[in-house]
């Protein structure tokens, strides 16, 4: 598993982040490992393919793109009647390039319908990192509008300086404020873009920590806040009344050398209501958050199938 392990490492250590790479990274990871196996029956091709799913699982709890993709690949596999590792990898790899030629034809979509959402001289709200809300940057660039950007730090782990490094790149203007400054600025503010880690069967969105914040006080302040994302986002077991989970990450993120006696709390995420999301700019259009499971039916729905959404 030293292939499936090392990417797993990466993810954990945030050497990959979003929830996009994280997912890109996993598939490839899982796809490679079978490359190397020494399996020599169905059996045990499955079996190493469940333990390299739990593995990867472990490593970020809050990721279900990871988790759908890696679903669909294994569901696959097992739903086939294919005998030998040499069949079993080459549909694996049939699968894995299906997903990734998707994904990148949807990426383009929802970067061309989120850019048109930025007027000329727009300023434009970010929090995070996320390569989504990076692509509509890009496309609105590309169109040759002209925008500014205000971006978080994104404490504690700083994802704001890898979107201000590629925006700054990119030629856009571009302002870094601590995250405590959002309501101090929003009112200089046209637009909120944000990415998404995971969508809920009700339509609330969760993203980076801080997230809902901003978009409470962009709800204040009537600034359009819009999440721009993949729909694989999408949780299907939250039909089901299971919470995402929201990963915790070590203290040390916050403070290395603190005071024995501290509590320190480190919610990598939180949940952004649906009543503060003005629009989820995907692959599919800008839609309405209510209308997110329905979306998820017509368009994807080997996500709702059995494998996929029951609870072990
Ligand atoms: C990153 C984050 C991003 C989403 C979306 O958190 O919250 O907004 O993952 O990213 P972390 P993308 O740095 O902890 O992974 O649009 O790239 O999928």
């Amino acid at each position: 598993m030293k292939i499936v392990t090392e990417a797993a490492e990466r993810i954990k250590r945030l050497e990959v982040q979003g929830a996009t790479n994280v997912a890109l990274t996993a598939v490839k990871a899982l796809v490679e490992q079978m490359d190397v196996s020494g399996a020599d029956n169905r059996d045990s091709v499955l079996a190493e393919l469940a333990k390299a799913k739990t593995i990867l699982f472990k490593t970020r709890e809050t990721e279900p793109f990871m988790r759908n993709a890696i679903i669909y690949i294994e569901r696959t596999l097992r739903n086939s009647d294919l005998q030998t590792l040499e069949e079993l990898r080459s549909l694996a790899q049939e699968v894995s390039d299906r997903l990734f030629e998707e994904f990148f034809q949807c990426r383009k979509r929802t970067a061309e319908i989120g850019s048109k959402r930025i007027r000329p001289g727009y300023r434009v709200l970010t929090h995070c990192h996320s390569s989504a809300v990076k692509m509509v940057f890009k496309e609105a660039v590309k169109n040759g509008t002209d925008f500014e950007v205000i971006i978080t730090e994104t404490r504690p782990k700083y994802q704001g300086r890898i979107t201000a490094r590629e925006l700054v790149e990119l030629g856009v203007k571009t302002t870094m404020i601590v995250d405590s400054a959002v309501r101090s600025f929003i009112k200089d503010t046209d637009l909120v873009l944000v990415g998404s880690d995971a969508i809920t069967s009700e339509g609330n969105v969760i993203n980076k920590i801080g997230s809902s914040q901003v978009a409470l006080v962009a709800h204040e302040a009537r600034i359009p806040f819009y999440v721009v994302t993949e729909l694989l986002k999408f949780n299907p077991l939250t039909i089901y009344g299971d919470y995402e989970t929201i990963e915790e990450r070590d203290a040390t993120e916050i403070w290395e050398n603190a005071p024995e006696k501290l509590n320190i709390r480190n919610p990598a995420f939180d949940v952004i209501r649906r009543d503060y999301i003005h629009g989820i700019v995907c692959e599919e259009g800008i839609i309405s958050p209510h209308s997110v499971t329905e979306v998820i039916r017509r368009r994807y729905p080997w996500v709702l199938e059995p494998l996929g959404i029951l609870p072990s």
